[in-house]
């Protein structure tokens, strides 16, 4: 049920397949968020053993995400394939003929935050599916950069359950009722060229490039030092919810290359995090830096599961660190 969804989707002429498509990525959402609320107190937030392509051990929430989304999803008669991070290879769906789309995504992103309580989300990235011979979709077709998304959006599972979705223009918002349909919010996200307030790991400060290291020491001198004016900090530790909040009340957010790296670029995601969360960003008047091209939605995209340095949010201080060289 997501009538108020629905409406937006029709006003921003949305093509039918693309909204069925988001419109199943939002009821799949909805079951979600139930497992969230009722079973991360439970056995179900406990470690299941498997590690997933990163390299990491996935939780059984993250599971259960990424099954319902597969589930769910591929009932929109648009979809050709999906992709996500806890998936090594891409799931066709059906095979590419004309118009279609490929969805990827981070079924439960932050999900250290499970066992202590604090807020997850769920990030999506739609892109255009290659218009081609008949096929089943292969890795290849994925590869897009971020300017090709068709939308972008994210669920945040906190003290409310959000949606944040772009299509066409600024971001649009929508609360999840009692009675499972996604409503308007009315809130409008235009994030402030100028940055009070910064989101960073801190304590990787020594793993840092130089420019990176006195760039923050400026932000943590504030009046005092070269920035004349003070900053506030916050690091949730879960990219939805620190970006939910650069989105709705302004500032910046870094997860930056550091030297434990090497020559991977970054520990975010291009295709499942870092180009759905900066299309937001973008299109709410902020920007967007990869530490070396340009925005992130510029990022040349050779695999499926490519890193990338992240620096978003309020445009004058994502100037300011382009120009510092980061
Ligand atoms: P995940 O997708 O495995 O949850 O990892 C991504 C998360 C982001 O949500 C968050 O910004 C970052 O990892 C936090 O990393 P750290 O624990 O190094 O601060
Ligand atoms: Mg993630």
């Amino acid at each position: 049920m997501s009538t108020g969804l629905e409406a937006y989707l029709r006003e921003q002429g949305a093509p039918q397949s693309l909204s069925e498509l988001i419109l199943a990525t939002a009821d799949a959402c909805v079951e979600i968020a139930q497992l969230v609320r009722f079973g991360a107190a439970g056995d179900l937030a406990s470690a299941s053993g498997a590690e997933n392509v990163q390299g990491e051990v996935q939780k059984k929430l993250d599971i259960l995400a990424n099954d319902i989304l597969l589930r769910d999803c591929a009932k929109a008669a648009g979809l050709k394939a999906m992709a996500s991070e806890e998936m090594d290879d891409v799931v066709p769906v059906r095979d590419l003929d004309g118009e279609g789309w490929l969805l990827l995504f981070d079924p439960l992103d932050g999900s250290s935050n499970i066992d202590v309580n604090v807020s997850i989300g769920t990030i999506f990235s739609i892109l255009p599916a290659p218009r081609t011979e008949a096929r089943p979709a292969i890795e290849a077709d994925f590869l897009q950069t971020g300017r090709a998304q068709a939308a972008a959006g994210y669920v945040v599972y906190g003290p409310q359950t959000t949606l944040v979705l772009t299509v066409t223009g600024a971001p649009a918002v929508f609360t999840l009722a009692a009675d499972g349909s996604w409503t308007p919010s009315g809130a409008t996200m235009s994030i402030p060229a100028k940055a009070k307030e910064f989101a960073i790991n801190a304590s990787n400060h020594r793993h840092w490039s130089e420019p990176m290291r006195a760039h923050v020491e400026g932000w943590l001198a504030g009046a005092d030092g070269p920035r004349g004016r003070d900053f506030n900090m916050r690091w949730i530790a879960s990219m939805v919810a620190d970006v939910h909040r650069v989105l709705t009340r302004g500032g910046v957010f870094l997860y930056p290359w550091d030297k434990r790296m090497g020559e991977k670029a970054g520990k975010l995601r291009l295709l499942y995090e870092a180009n759905p969360m900066t299309l937001l960003v973008e299109r709410a008047g902020g920007a967007s830096f990869d530490g070396k091209n340009g925005s992130i939605l510029d990022t040349p995209v050779t695999g499926l599961h490519q890193r990338v340095s992240v620096m978003l949010g309020a445009s004058e201080e994502i100037a300011i660190l382009i120009e510092a060289g980061l």
